[in-house]
Formats: structure tokens, C-alpha cells, sequence
């Protein structure tokens, strides 16, 4: 049973013991009557009784009028200037779809105009010589109200406004925050729901992490995120809420805006959001503060001596609070007060537009601020502000609280007219429809007002950074070991010589503490629990216990200076980590190296949208997809054989992509990857995939580097006698070796001569071939431009065999560059299942057989080598002809 629904069966007794609280609060603080109450609930319950729990408090403001910090500053100012901002964000959505259609949003920033003003004016520091500023998520569909008011503060143009969601012959603004699109203005991209707060919450820890291991200053910084309450009824939203309750990170503010609503309807419409998110974040240790009522409400409150306004305002749910704001004083006296004649008597004085006027929390800039004073003030939890409002406020008939406004991005002349006077806005009537921009003249009070506020806080927001200082990165001579043969007999794998890259590191006098080694739970698997005690694992409160293997060489140490960030088993957390490290040049003016390595099946299929979002955030780092391959995992199966991530990493344009086979290769690649991100601040990341099959590495040849980067080079030229067919064989990653072997079969057994090319990247050979061939179009009578892979190949003779470890389609990227000659891909489509790796190889026909009969089958085609040689080549090497394809079984 509810709190709510229990009778009162003896008020006279409840009185009692209400007034003995009383007395214990006046005189003992509020400390003693907690843990009085505490006490007794303890007791109840160890005598047997039930009560159960409830991580809810009343449907009231958590901060009472009389504990209110007084907010500074001209109110009236504020006001008039809020005003004029949210008619220019109106404005510009409603002049963008005047003949454009693009869209845009009126009803969210309308909501949360308030939330957003009392931050910018009061709160907000911005990054500066001295300072390394606050860190601010703006809601994705609030982005106009953020143009509005830049626009008035003289950073946007009025044609740059008028230019929302027209980006393409510039000067234009980004529909949503994208730092690829707007790089001096948006820090982090928002609009993918979900993804904004638990961003949030990793930045704020890395921002600690960073301060625990003295990179950065103590500076009380903040990270504010605000989000929509529809926004967090997800798991991507709430599911990482708990890391930060349990690390108590009180840098961290979110404001949650309860408008109530999300694109269709009610958020909840037969519950309280407000409560539901209450209780979620209590639960997980936050600091919850609920801005509920707004002023106007605070008089009938203290009238409210029996408690009854509070039950009303407690049974109604949302599904009616949006009702009622959707329609007039007179409907809200009669529906929520009308249901008891107390509240009607109460209310009995006040006109129905008095009855209107009583706001909602988060619209009232007094009740804001002090929820804000209060969160920078709480130490030991992270905060959570939520604030009741009402979506698309102001809108009036045109969306004021309706179920239809999320899409709202045109108005009727009476809308925008209501709207005029409901705000004061100095448009006359034949000018409406015009919608025109404001602004404040220079040496007005309000624009004086407006700037003098954000040069107290330090400069103009949003800001984004684009560099940092440059890192001196070592040279590839740094990894001399891998550059040589590792010896007869000596096998490693690729994973194994990324942990040497890795160590060797940060070990590097200049840049090794910049370094941060990424594991999900996954550190025994690459082999890098050597890094364990070596560097330390990040914990805030250090190593509280001795763990059980503290005897040993290679023990658990956490450590509040450790260097590797070890985290959750599944991969959206740990992205989070490495996509806050990979900005840390622009959020904290630092570089940060991070290495983030994981299942490359638990990859990019996983947390997709995150490294999307990395690309718009021009993140910069390594991720490293460790035991890749769909037949390199020998005994694992479907869910862990990965034959995509390489395709998956090609959808994001600036995600740099290669798949090594041998060490030098990779080292080679990594430390190409650090010159251009912290030398160069390219703005761009690393996807290298790294494998846990053993096997010799050969010394690294000479002058291979630059294809090594551009993504191919001769390995092995063929050896066959004169006039012997010839084949050009492709591979990459372990199959590389499956292509070496079949190079010697053909040769050995069919005396076809094998040239042998190491591709590291597919991925790259088809942007360059891409580029090259829009460049070729566009210049019809120039000099044809070459492709790397036309270079490489454009005198060598015979068909091409490309064999991988992924899907066809990855090695089939490069089919159209190489329009002379014959092409054939190879790869390892369908679902993966457990076996050995050989089996494996055979099944998917990726492996040397498969090489070297789908070279011979291409040279019959080519009337090259007779047909028979095909058939003879399938029986020689045990090919089943009726095989079933691997994609059907
Ligand atoms: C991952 C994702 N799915 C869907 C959308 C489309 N979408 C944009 S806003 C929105 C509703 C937002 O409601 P709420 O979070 O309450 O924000 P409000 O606008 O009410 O402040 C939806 C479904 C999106 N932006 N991202
Ligand atoms: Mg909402």
C-alpha cells in the first residue's frame, strides 16, 4: 500500500508525535531528528513489522522556501532578457521552415529557457588562462535557445540564425550540438538520446581521475548535464547512474527538465515522472533535488496547515498536470482544486488568471537558482535537479502542453501574437509575421547586464577548444624489438606486441603519464595484468583491502594514482572513459593517449552510437579490437567471432582503420597514429584490430613503412619459372599466413608464380581509391590520378585474390580501383561457431586451399591455366565441391 493510501485512524496521536518531531527539529537540527526517525524505522522493523521502502519524499520542492539561497542579480533584467531570447529561438525555427521545411524544434527550449538562462548568467565558468571551466551538455533539441542567445550576445549573425539547419554553403548552423560541424562552439554531440548523460557521467569521472593523478588542478570544476525526462527512462540513461552515486562524484550536476512529455505523448502519463526518477537516483546514492512549485505557490502552502493541497498535488499524475496546463484557470480550479472544498475555499479569492499564474518550478528563476547554489555547494554525491515545467511554454493553442508540440516548428499569427504579450516582446502586429530577431542595443542594460555576467564567469559558452600543446612522440626506432625477427621459434601474437607498444609507452619519459590503458574486465585476456601493480588501476578511494594475491609479482593493486582504467564488462562504460580521454585535449586543454582494448565482437556492434558520437566529438585515440577475426578465436563461437567490426569502423569518416598481421606492422601504425593525433591534432582515431594467435614475426623489410600506412605493400614477390602464370594474392591480418601458404602451393604445385601484397587496410585503400576517382571525374581532361592500390598494382600481371578474416565485403571494397584486373575476394561470411582454427579456415574457405584453388579458378577464367587444373586442385587439397556455403549453415 502507498504512503498515500493508509487512513489516518487517529489524527489526535499522529499530532503527537508529528509535534514531538517538531521539537526535536527546532531544537536538535535536523541531524538528531534523522537519526531519531532512522531509529525507529530500525526497530519497527527488527520487531517483525513491514514496512517497506520507499526512496520518495513528497511531492514538494526539496529545498523550503526559507532554506533558499537568494539569487543575485536584477530579476527583472533577467527576465526581460530571457524573453527576447526565447523569441529568437522561436524565431528562427519559425523563419528556417518559412520555404525550407529543415525543422527544428520550438517546444523543448521553451520549456527549459529558464533552466538554461539562471546557468548562463549565474553559474557557468568558462575555460579560461587560469580556470579549466564547467563542463555543459546541452540538451540536444534546446540548441536554438543556445543560438538565441549568442546570437543577441554579438557571436552569431543574424544570416547565420537565419541559416539554421542550412549548413551546406556555410555560415550555417547545425540542426543539433556537433563539434565536427561547429568546432569553436559545440563540445559534446547530445541528440542521440541517452547517450548525453551517460557521456556525462564518464567525463566527470575522468575529469577526477585526471585531477587524482595530479595532471589536472583542484578547480571545483563541474560537469552540468541536462537532459529530457523521456531522454531518461532508458537504460543507456539510468544505467550508469549508479557508478556515479557509488564514486561519489560531486563534480557532477544533472538537471533533468520533467516537462512531462516526450515526442508523442506523456512521458507518464498514468504515474510521476518526477517521483519514478526520484527514487531510481536515490537508490543509486545521488543528491536528488526536486524543483517542483514555483513561488507563486509558496502562500498557499503555508495555508495548507491540513495537508490537502499536498495529497491533491500527490494523487494527481502527470497525464493530468499536462492536461491542465493545457487549457485555463478556470479548468484548473475546477479539476484539481474543485476536488475537495478546502482547496476550493482556498482559492476562492484568487482570479482564474491568478489561479494560471501559479508556476511550476523549473519556470521560476528564484526556485532555479537555488536548487543550482545548492547542488555546487553538496559534497559527497553527484546532484540531480529535477525540474517540473511545461513543454512548449508560451507556444499557447499552437503547442502550449500539448501532445502534438515536440514537432511544433510553425505557428499562427494569434500564437506568435499571444506569445508577444505574454513575454513583453516589442514586435508591433504588422511585423509578426516577419517574426524578426531582437537584440539589445549596445549600452543597454540588459546587453551590459549579459556580457558583464559571462565576464565574471569568465568568457562566452558554449566554447570549444580545437588544440593543445603538441606531444613529442617517440620515434618508431622506440620499437625496435618489434621491428626485428622475433626468431626462430619465438611466436607472438599481435596482442602480445600491442602490450609491448603499450608498455614501452609508458614508460616514454615525455608522454608515458599521458597514457591510459582501457580494459573492460577483459586485462587477463590480452595478457596485461602485468599492468596491474606496474602502473596501478584507477580507484578514487585507493586500495581499501589486502587483495588475495598481494603476494605476488603481478597483484590487484588499486591505487588513487593508478594509471589504468579498469572497467564494467560491457563496453558502453568503458568507451565512455576512452571517448573522455580522447577529448581531453579540448575539454581540459591536455592530450590524452587512451588505449582502449576489447572483444572486437563487443565492439563497434555494441556501442555503435557512441563511437559515432566520438567521430563528432573529434576524438583522438587508439581503440583496439583484440581478438578479432571470425576464425581466429579458435573455440569460441557465434556471439565472439567477429567478421564485421572492420566494415562497422569504415561507416565513421574519420575513423582510421587496419588490420596488421605482423609486429612491425603495428608498430609502424601506432606510432604513424600518435604523430598525426598529438603531434599533428588530426582529429581523428585509430581502430587496429590485434589477434591471440602465436606465430613468428619476420624482421620488418625495408621501405615498407609508407605502404604499411597507405594501406598495402609487396611482401614476397613470386618466384615461378619463365612465362609461368601469374596471381597477385591480397591478404590481411592471420590470414595473411593462409595467403603465404597458399602462395607456396600454387608455386610448388602448379607452378603459377604468386606475388604476395600485405594489405593492412582495406579500409584506407578504398578512401584513397574513392578520392582518386572523384578527383578523376571532376577533371576530365587531366592527367588520370593513381590510387595507392592502382600504384602498387598497375604493373603486376594476373588476376587478384584477396583473402581476410571478415566478411567479403571488407576485401571487396577495393574491387572497383582495379578495373583491369580480374578481382576475387575471399571472406568469412555467415555466423560463427566453435572450432579449431584450421577447421574454422576450411569451413568459412578462407584458408590456403580455398587461396590457392580461387587463384586457379580465376587463371581458367582468364584461359590462363586449363579448367581441369581447378578440379584437380579441388581434389588435391580436399575440397568437398557440395559443401554447403558457410552463410546457409
Ligand atoms: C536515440 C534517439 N532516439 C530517438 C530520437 C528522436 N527524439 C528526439 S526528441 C525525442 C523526445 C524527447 O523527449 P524528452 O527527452 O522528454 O525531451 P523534451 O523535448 O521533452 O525536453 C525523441 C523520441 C533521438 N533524438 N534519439
Ligand atoms: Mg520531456
Amino acid at each position: 500500500m502507498d504512503m498515500q493510501d493508509i487512513p489516518d485512524t487517529d489524527p489526535q496521536e499522529t499530532q503527537e508525535w508529528l509535534e514531538a518531531l517538531d521539537g526535536v527539529l527546532k531544537h536538535e537540527g535536523a541531524q538528531r531528528a534523522h537519526f531519531l526517525l532512522e531509529q525507529l524505522v530500525d526497530k519497527a522493523r527488527r520487531s517483525g513489522a513491514y514496512i517497506p521502502f520507499s526512496a520518495n519524499t513528497a511531492y514538494l520542492n526539496t529545498i523550503p522556501p526559507e532554506s533558499e539561497e537568494h539569487m543575485p542579480g536584477d530579476g527583472a533584467l533577467e527576465h526581460r532578457i530571457r524573453s527576447y531570447v526565447r523569441w529568437n529561438a522561436m524565431a528562427m525555427v519559425l523563419r528556417a521552415n518559412k520555404d525550407t521545411n529543415v525543422g527544428g524544434h520550438i517546444a523543448s527550449f521553451a520549456s527549459a529557457a529558464t533552466l538554461y538562462d539562471v546557468g548562463f548568467n549565474h553559474f557557468w565558468r568558462a575555460q579560461s588562462e587560469k580556470f579549466g571551466g564547467d563542463l555543459v551538455f546541452v540538451q540536444g533539441h534546446s540548441a536554438p535557445g543556445v543560438y538565441a542567445r549568442a546570437f543577441i550576445l554579438g557571436r552569431l549573425t543574424a544570416e547565420q540564425m537565419d541559416n539554421f539547419r542550412q549548413e551546406v554553403d556555410g555560415k550555417g548552423l547545425s540542426s543539433y550540438p556537433h563539434p565536427w560541424l561547429m568546432p569553436d562552439f559545440w563540445q559534446f554531440p547530445t541528440v542521440s538520446m541517452g547517450l548525453g548523460p551517460l557521456m556525462a557521467i564518464y567525463q566527470a569521472r575522468f575529469m577526477r581521475y585526471m585531477k587524482d593523478r595530479d595532471i589536472l588542478p583542484a578547480q571545483g570544476r563541474k560537469v552540468w548535464a541536462f537532459m529530457g525526462d523521456g531522454e531518461m527512462d532508458e537504460p543507456e540513461s539510468l544505467g550508469a547512474i549508479s557508478l556515479a552515486g557509488r564514486e561519489k562524484l560531486d563534480n557532477l550536476i544533472f538537471v533533468i527538465n520533467c516537462n512531462l512529455q516526450r515526442l508523442d505523448g506523456p512521458v507518464r502519463g498514468n504515474g510521476k515522472i518526477i517521483q519514478e526518477l526520484e527514487s531510481d537516483f536515490r537508490g543509486a546514492g545521488w543528491n536528488v533535488i526536486k524543483v517542483i512549485w514555483g513561488g507563486y505557490w509558496d502562500e498557499l502552502f503555508m495555508r495548507d496547515t491540513k495537508g490537502i493541497l499536498l495529497k491533491r498535488m500527490a494523487e494527481c499524475v502527470d497525464g493530468e498536470y499536462q492536461t491542465f496546463k493545457s487549457k485555463d484557470g478556470a479548468y484548473v480550479r475546477k479539476h484539481f482544486f474543485g476536488k475537495y472544498p478546502e482547496l476550493l475555499e482556498m482559492v476562492a479569492t484568487m482570479s482564474d488568471d491568478d489561479i494560471w499564474r501559479l508556476n511550476r518550478g523549473g519556470h521560476d528563476p528564484y526556485k532555479v537558482y537555488a536548487a543550482y547554489a545548492a547542488a555546487m555547494k553538496h559534497t559527497g554525491q553527484p546532484t540531480v535537479i529535477l525540474a517540473k515545467t511545461i513543454k512548449g511554454y508560451g507556444m499557447g493553442e499552437a503547442g502550449e502542453s500539448q501532445n502534438i508540440t515536440h514537432q511544433q516548428k510553425k505557428m499562427g499569427t494569434s500564437s506568435i501574437k499571444s506569445f508577444r504579450d505574454r513575454f513583453g516582446i516589442p514586435v508591433p502586429d504588422d511585423k509578426l509575421e516577419e517574426v524578426p530577431y531582437l537584440t539589445f542595443p549596445e549600452g543597454s542594460p540588459e546587453l551590459n547586464y549579459m556580457r558583464e555576467k559571462r565576464q565574471t564567469l569568465g568568457g562566452y559558452l558554449p566554447a570549444r577548444r580545437r588544440k593543445a600543446a603538441a606531444l613529442e612522440v617517440p620515434a618508431l626506432s622506440a620499437f625496435e624489438t618489434l621491428l626485428k625477427a622475433s626468431g626462430a621459434g619465438r611466436e607472438l601474437s599481435t596482442t602480445m606486441a600491442f602490450v609491448r607498444i603499450l608498455t614501452t609507452l609508458v614508460r616514454d619519459k615525455k608522454i608515458g603519464q599521458y597514457v591510459v590503458p582501457i580494459v573492460p574486465d577483459e586485462s587477463r585476456t590480452f595478457g596485461m595484468e602485468g599492468m596491474f601493480r606496474q602502473l596501478g588501476i584507477y580507484s578514487h578511494v585507493g586500495q581499501l583491502y589486502t587483495p588475495q594475491d598481494a603476494d605476488q609479482l603481478m597483484f590487484y593493486k588499486e591505487d588513487q594514482k593508478g594509471q589504468v582504467l579498469q572497467e564494467g564488462i560491457n563496453e558502453p562504460g568503458a568507451m565512455s572513459s576512452w571517448i573522455a580521454a580522447a577529448t581531453a585535449y579540448s575539454t581540459h586543454g591536455i592530450s590524452m593517449i587512451p588505449f582502449y582494448i576489447f572483444y572486437s565482437m563487443f565492439g563497434f556492434q555494441r556501442i555503435g552510437d557512441l563511437a559515432w558520437a566520438a567521430g563528432d566529438m573529434r576524438a583522438r585515440g587508439f581503440l583496439l579490437g583484440g581478438t578479432a577475426g571470425r576464425t581466429t578465436l579458435n573455440g569460441e563461437g557465434l556471439q565472439h567471432e567477429d567478421g564485421h567490426s572492420h566494415l562497422l569502423a569504415a561507416t565513421i569518416p574519420n575513423c582510421v582503420a587496419y588490420d596488421p598481421t605482423y609486429a612491425y606492422e603495428l608498430a609502424v601504425i601506432i606510432q604513424d597514429g600518435l604523430r598525426r593525433m598529438y603531434q599533428e591534432q588530426e582529429d581523428i582515431y585509430y581502430y587496429i584490430t590485434v589477434m591471440n594467435e602465436n606465430y613468428e614475426h619476420p624482421a620488418m623489410p625495408e621501405g615498407v613503412e609508407k605502404g604499411i600506412l597507405k594501406g598495402m605493400y609487396l611482401l614476397r614477390e613470386g618466384k615461378a619459372k619463365k612465362n609461368a602464370p601469374k596471381v597477385q594474392l591480397l591478404g590481411s591480418g592471420t590470414i595473411l599466413r593462409e595467403v603465404i601458404a597458399g602462395a607456396d602451393m600454387l608455386e610448388k604445385d602448379f607452378g603459377v608464380a604468386a606475388d604476395i601484397w600485405s594489405v593492412t587496410s582495406f579500409n584506407e585503400l578504398r578512401r584513397d581509391g574513392l578520392d582518386v576517382q572523384r578527383w578523376n571525374m571532376l577533371h576530365p581532361e587531366a592527367t588520370p590520378r593513381l590510387s595507392h592500390i592502382e600504384i602498387c598494382l598497375k604493373d603486376r600481371e594476373g588476376p587478384v585474390i584477396a583473402s581476410t578474416d571478415y566478411m567479403k565485403m571488407f576485401a571487396d571494397q577495393v574491387r572497383g580501383m582495379l578495373p583491369t584486373h580480374h578481382f576475387h575476394a575471399l571472406g568469412a561470411d555467415g555466423f560463427g561457431r566453435s572450432d579449431t582454427r584450421e577447421k574454422l579456415r576450411g569451413f568459412f574457405e578462407v584458408d590456403r586451399n580455398y587461396v590457392a584453388v580461387a587463384a586457379l579458378k580465376a587463371l581458367a577464367d582468364m584461359e590462363l591455366v586449363p579448367r581441369k587444373k581447378v578440379t584437380e586442385a579441388i581434389k588435391k587439397y580436399g575440397i568437398d565441391p557440395e559443401k554447403p556455403n558457410p552463410t546457409t549453415v
